[in-house]
């Protein structure tokens, strides 16, 4: 193990921009930013239906978050979420990357804590370093299909969470007075007019962030900011397109998703192609009825028949948790009117299941005002044609502000739960 004195020989973190104003601007982006970052992800959490058992971790003891119907106006109410999610939690890594750097004479600070005071504020610095690094990396990892851990990416994801965020809260309380006065102990205006060979060192104090021996400076303060909101704008840049569409997909460098497509009007990503989810081709081929079940007696459609009802088209995005989304033009029959059809027209749930025999994406539990909007079809076809193998042939759910996972491709039955 390194000692203190080893650590402080290898580095002794001699930048002049290092300070309290440095730390507190970068902090105060963070203050602003992250518990929008928090919240979208919970409210993800919720939008999978934990009411339902379907949110992952399903059994989370009392860090169980109150539960409603996720509604289903705006359509894109999910792909938002979760395209702020994902992109503002990567636009920000630089920022806690930076923000990290400027406090690390107090990360090594010896002895580590002189009072029970300072031990307390100690252990909350770790879950709030530890507990962001480790969302970072889980979520970046996820988001590239890299499952090189051996736990469940969304059980390390969701208590992940909860550390940090008490780790956050203790870090706001303790600090953000220093924070303040950190803002206001130098005019931005008058840094961001301050080249290099003028940048000063911040005032020495002794256990402080400044160094006791600064070496002149090789960058400006408004260099470095430059350099931290260039790289949170170049990360923006390559993965924006992701979720916006059009021109920009093309600039989204970090998107896995654009790998996998379609040909023609089912040109867009797959999540899964067919091969992968294991369908064999005489599952869904005329064989293929679909099962609808929880009224008086099953009723059971071939294709023909699904096609031969009234037909409905709506403009739905699917939106992944990954947080790429694409809107597409869906068409097929409204779910409301096959939960009639079976005999339930008001419907308190619909349980929908895939021909898919394995993994977890086979299966989904709807609400009811997902099952009941009038724009939620059970898809036959997309942007004027069949839907194609790999986007769920011969039919799929598909259903406004819905998360991605649940709109089932491959549909084999659903089953209508009475009110
Ligand atoms: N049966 C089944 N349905 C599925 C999946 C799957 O793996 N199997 N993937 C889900 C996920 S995670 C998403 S984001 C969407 C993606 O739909 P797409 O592949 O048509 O773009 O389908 C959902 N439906
Ligand atoms: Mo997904």
């Amino acid at each position: 193990m390194a000692s203190p004195r080893l650590v402080q020989r290898i580095a002794r973190w001699r930048s002049p921009l290092r300070g309290p104003w440095l730390t507190s601007v970068l902090g105060s982006v963070l203050l602003v930013a992250l518990p929008i970052v928090i919240i979208t992800g919970l409210l993800s959490y919720i939008a999978y239906g934990p009411q339902f058992g379907q949110a992952i971790p399903g059994d989370v003891g009392w860090l169980k978050l109150p539960t409603f119907d996720w509604p289903t106006e705006p359509a894109w109410i999910y792909r938002l979420n979760q395209g702020v999610h994902v992109g503002l939690g990567l636009v920000l890594i630089p920022v806690v990357l930076a923000k990290l750097w400027s406090v690390i004479p107090r990360l090594f600070a010896w002895p580590p804590a002189r009072s029970i005071a300072q031990l307390l504020e100690r252990i909350s610095l770790v879950m709030l370093v530890g507990g962001i690094l480790f969302e970072i990396i889980t979520g970046v990892l996820n988001i590239q299909y890299d499952y090189i851990f051996g736990f469940s990416f969304y059980t390390a994801h969701y208590y992940g969470a909860w550390v940090f965020i008490a780790g956050f809260l203790a870090h706001i309380a303790i600090k953000l007075p220093r924070m303040w006065a950190g803002l206001r102990s130098m005019s931005m205006r008058e840094v961001l007019r301050t080249n290099r060979t003028d940048t000063l060192p911040e005032p020495y104090e002794p256990d402080g962030l400044v160094a006791a021996d600064p070496t002149p400076p090789t960058v400006s303060r408004r260099g470095a900011l430059a350099l931290v909101g260039g790289g949170a704008l170049f990360i923006a840049a390559i993965t924006a397109g992701q979720t916006i569409g059009g021109v920009t997909r093309k600039a989204a460098i970090l998107l896995p998703r654009g790998r996998t497509r379609g040909d023609g009007p089912n040109d867009f990503q797959v999540n899964r192609t067919a091969w992968a989810a294991g369908i064999r081709p005489e599952a869904t081929g005329p064989q293929w009825r679909v099962t609808l079940s929880g009224g008086p007696s099953a009723v059971t459609l071939d294709r023909a028949a699904l096609a031969a009802m009234p037909q409905h088209t709506a403009r739905l995005p699917i939106a992944c948790v990954e947080g790429w989304s694409t809107t597409e033009t869906w068409s097929g029959v409204r779910l409301r009117d096959l939960a009639e059809l079976a005999g339930v027209s008001n419907p308190a749930s619909a349980f929908v299941r895939s021909v898919e025999r394995f993994g977890a994406f086979n299966r989904a539990t709807l609400q009811a005002n997902q099952v009941l909007h009038p724009d939620s079809l059970l898809a036959l076809g997309v942007n004027g044609a069949d839907l194609s193998p790999d986007h769920g042939y011969p039919a799929r759910i598909i259903v406004p502000g819905l998360p991605g996972v649940h709109n089932t491709k491959w549909v084999a039955s659903i089953e209508f739960r009475p009110a």
